[in-house]
């Protein structure tokens, strides 16, 4: 049997489109986790610009017009969880972060490094035409380059597995195809925005050889919230780290699934990241959130690399789980599991504990030990008298006096 696996994101009808010199903003007429807002980015605009939307289901909604100058922005998540806390430890160096997706514009000022593999039969191959997958690669390492956006680890390697079709659909074959595929690329993590509400052995299967090959799997929960007992898969597989979303005032987006196997919560509405084109673009979902605790990951990995320290997937569990900030209801929930992840007191943890600074001290003494002697000598000036008589050599002996 063939299940189709759909990207998760808002499918938004377009009531307007607008471009002027200095702001470009699309909105769309049937709401989204909140409503539309014009994005207005002070940007060199020629007046006739016109921001074409790709032609699917995913519509992001807003397209980003960023100043050349603006240098890297960071989004209001990156600030909500402290990213740049987090970037004085690690910024992702030396870890891999494979992102299954509609694949990726390659081209993209801010992803030039990402490698990818289309496993779609695509005629436009590994690119992204969708728009998904570039969105989701962006959150989780564009690059620091001065322009445009900036990734949580804007420093990691990054791959992409297109899985899903141009029209945000894909066959589970392609999926768990391409999460071997990332096992055989050595990534460290493997970021999974996409879902379906039944279990697909196909991709169970391939979930498992990812643990045992030691990854660290991220995938989102779905976007069927409120309901409780929403939540889908591979999210819920376990060890999954399965991702809610929240919004900017660290609340659950109402779009987030519930669950049981709910791990942790990131930023997910309104987030501003890449897009086809070389362009930016806002769009809301836990597909969204997903590649933000991808990035965290990277960073994980990144600093044990660095600092010598052991890391798994477990590890990186406990850590969230130790480290992230609860939010309501109290404990572990179905809404955001253990709370906000917190990049920076997650990678603290790794530090090893410091040892006391204890002096050393002497051995204690040995009443019946011959003194220490120290002896100096030393020649006087000529003419040195003492006494009266010429002294023509001073010893010090130090410690051989007797009280
Ligand atoms: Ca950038």
């Amino acid at each position: 049997m063939l299940r189709a696996f759909k990207v998760i994101g808002f499918a938004l009808a377009a009531s307007a489109i607008a471009v002027t010199g200095w702001s470009v903003g699309v909105r769309y007429a049937d709401g989204g986790p909140t409503p539309p807002k014009w994005e207005t980015i002070n940007a060199d605009l020629p007046p006739d610009r016109v921001i074409k939307l790709p032609d699917n289901e995913i519509a992001p909604e807003e397209m980003v017009v960023i100043a050349a100058n603006a240098g890297d922005v960071a989004d209001w998540g990156h600030g909500v969880i402290d990213v740049p806390a987090a970037w004085k430890l690690s910024k992702g160096k030396g870890a891999k972060v494979a992102v299954l997706d509609t694949g990726c514009d390659f081209g993209h000022r801010d992803l030039k490094r990402v490698t990818g593999k289309d496993f779609t039969g695509s005629r436009s191959g590994a690119a992204d035409v969708n728009g998904h997958g570039t969105h989701c690669l962006g959150v989780v390492g564009a690059a620091e380059n001065g322009e445009g956006v900036v990734g949580v680890a804007p420093e990691a390697e990054m791959v992409s597995g297109k899985v899903l079709g141009d029209n945000g659909s894909g066959l589970s074959s392609w999926i768990a195809a391409g999460i071997d595929w990332a096992i055989g690329e050595k990534v460290d993590v493997i970021s999974m925005s996409l879902g379906s509400d039944a279990p697909d052995q196909r991709i169970g299967a391939a979930v498992e050889r990812a643990r045992a090959a030691g990854i660290i799997v991220v995938a989102a929960a779905g976007n069927s919230g409120p309901r409780e007992n929403t939540a889908g898969w591979p999210g819920r597989f376990p060890g999954v780290v399965c991702v809610g979303a929240i919004d900017s005032d660290t609340k659950t987006a109402q779009f987030s699934s519930r669950g049981a196997a709910l791990v942790v919560a990131a930023p997910g509405v309104n987030v501003r990241s890449c897009y086809p084109g070389d362009r930016f673009a806002t769009m809301s979902g836990t597909s969204m959130a997903t590649p933000y605790v991808a990035g965290v990951a990277a960073l994980y990995v990144s600093r044990c690399k660095e600092a010598g320290v052991k890391w798994s997937a477990e590890e990186f569990a406990r850590l969230i789980q130790k480290t992230s900030r609860d939010l309501a209801p109290a404990g572990r929930d179905t809404a955001t599991g253990f709370g906000l992840i917190r990049p920076a007191a997650l990678l603290a943890e790794l530090v090893p504990p410091k040892q006391p600074d204890v002096p050393t001290m002497p051995p204690p003494k040995d009443p019946d030990a011959p003194p220490a002697v120290d002896r100096i000598e030393i020649v006087p000036p000529p003419g040195f008298t003492a006494n009266g008589k010429p002294i023509t050599k001073i010893i010090l002996e130090l410690g051989s006096v007797k009280p």
